[in-house]
């Protein structure tokens, strides 16, 4: 199996590795040692793999299943049994999905559409009153603020502070703990991370709060609503006659929905936003779709219906989530002894690590895989392609449950901020993509202007 070439004893492959960016580390290697190879930390193997067929067969859920990996486990001090961090024989995870799948169906979405056009409008605000803007920090106000709003009935007057919320700076703080703590060594770990510890323990004890601060006003004001996340945890029982989730798992939940359902929306909106600048004729095309889908008039007032009829726009955010995967690795276990593959025999229980921006390189992309190109999504493209080479969501029964939700945010967005603005990157920006678990450009701002007279 390759591997990195200089391997310590008991260290192994952490010489030349950043513990800021493991996972460029690993499309570094990729690129170098091929579509499966093997890092070991300290005492951790992985298996990482990014090759199409692969891929295929990881999909097969009679042979593999969720692995919750390592740096994910960590979070599990802050999620617990949670959606994203429960193991897949934790009763508590088809329980809890059974109970919230009513909250990501199309019809659900529809009584989130006036929210979440609610929220896009304070960001256009926000937007109007300046001619450039920070884009990372902005897109996280808005799904911050829309995860809340729409799930929990809560608001973070987001875009009232100057400073992010401080439940966004402690998430962030948690999630890079979790990200270095891969590179922990064993024993003298402790010591070393005693400080970063304490603090991570500050953090997530502050994350608990504001969690328990939601759950309490929903509670104290005796709404007894089951069209919101909140509502149907709280409301609802499960049909199997176990009742409702208990009271520490909804805290799991909300806690899981707060980060989930932001942090990855978030990045992703920011690297369309960044491709678009970076590509005047993709970002006239938009433009183009978005006026003729919702009026080239000052201010448009999309219906639920016409955010699906931008199948541009669609297209260029899944070219950008091809290229970066915001959350952009997850592992499959083997449930029976099996070979990957034709040549990676696992047996039941071993698991490998699936690189997501690898296998969206894959040549079955073609020659210029590195190319933004959103006519990669024309359907017919699509189905010239096989199966299961774009898994930015993940796959199986464990895969996103808000994706949808993720879609229609997104869409919605792009589809108000294209209709307003014209966007310039500054042309001396280098994309840098920053890594805390999941991904996001760092340090991206834009320079705006009207496209027509507002008011
Ligand atoms: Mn989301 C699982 C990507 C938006 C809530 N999400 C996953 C997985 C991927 C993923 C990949 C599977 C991980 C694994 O197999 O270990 N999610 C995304 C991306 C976006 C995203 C790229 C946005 C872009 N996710 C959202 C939003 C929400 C959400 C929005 C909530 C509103 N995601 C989840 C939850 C899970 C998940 C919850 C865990 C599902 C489960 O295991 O049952």
């Amino acid at each position: 199996m390759p591997h990195p070439r200089w391997r310590v004893p008991l260290v192994g492959d952490v010489l030349g590795r950043t513990p800021r960016t493991p996972l460029q580390d690993s499309m570094r290697l990729a690129r170098e040692l091929g579509p499966v190879y093997e890092r070991k930390l300290f005492r951790r193997r992985f298996v990482i793999v990014s090759d199409a067929e692969m891929a295929a067969e990881l999909a097969e859920e009679r042979r593999f299943g969720k692995h919750v990996l390592p740096g994910v486990a960590k979070l599990r001090d802050l999620a617990g049994d949670g959606l994203f961090t429960a193991y897949n024989e934790e009763p508590n995870w088809r329980k809890a999905h059974d109970i919230l799948r009513p909250a990501f169906t199309q019809q659900a979405m529809r009584g989130y559409h006036p929210h979440m056009l609610a929220v896009a409008r304070e960001l256009l605000a926000r937007w109007d009153a300046r001619d450039r803007v920070e884009v990372t920090p902005d897109m996280t106000r808005l799904t911050l603020e829309t995860i809340g709003r729409t799930g929990f009935g809560y608001s973070f007057d987001s875009f009232q502070r100057e400073r992010p919320h401080p439940f966004v700076s402690a998430m962030f703080a948690t999630l890079r703990h979790a990200q270095r703590n891969l590179l922990r060594p064993p024993l003298v770990g402790d010591l070393l991370f005693r400080k970063a510890d304490r603090r991570y323990d500050v953090d997530r004890a502050y994350m608990a709060s504001v969690v328990d601060e939601v759950i309490r006003a929903r509670v104290a004001s005796g709404d007894q609503r089951t069209d919101d996340l909140l509502g149907l945890m709280l409301n609802t029982a499960h049909a199997d006659g176990s009742g409702p989730l208990d009271e520490v798992n909804i805290r799991n939940q909300v806690i899981t929905f707060l980060v989930a359902g932001h942090e990855t929306t978030s990045g992703a909106l920011s690297f369309a936003l960044y491709y678009l600048a970076r590509n005047p004729e993709v970002l006239a095309r938009a433009q183009a779709e978005v006026d003729a889908e919702w009026g080239a008039g000052g201010e448009p007032d999309p219906s639920f219906e016409q955010v699906a009829k931008l199948r541009y726009v669609r297209r260029v955010f899944d070219e950008a989530l091809r290229l970066w995967p915001t959350a952009p690795a997850f592992a499959r276990q083997a449930k029976v002894d099996t070979v990957l593959g034709g040549r990676l025999p696992l047996r039941a229980g071993e698991w490998v690590l699936l690189l997501i921006p690898m296998l969206h390189r894959d040549p079955v992309w073609g020659q210029d895989v590195e190319r933004f190109d959103p006519d990669r999504f024309l359907p017919e493209r699509v189905k010239a392609r096989p199966a299961h080479v774009f898994k930015p969501w993940g796959t199986g029964e464990r895969a996103c449950i808000g994706r949808q939700f993720a879609l229609h945010e997104a869409i919605l967005v792009l589809g108000l901020l294209l209709h307003r603005y014209d966007f310039a990157a500054d042309p001396d920006y280098a994309l840098r993509v920053q890594e805390l678990l999941t991904l996001k450009p760092e340090g991206f701002s834009l320079t705006l202007s009207a496209r027509r007279p507002t008011g």
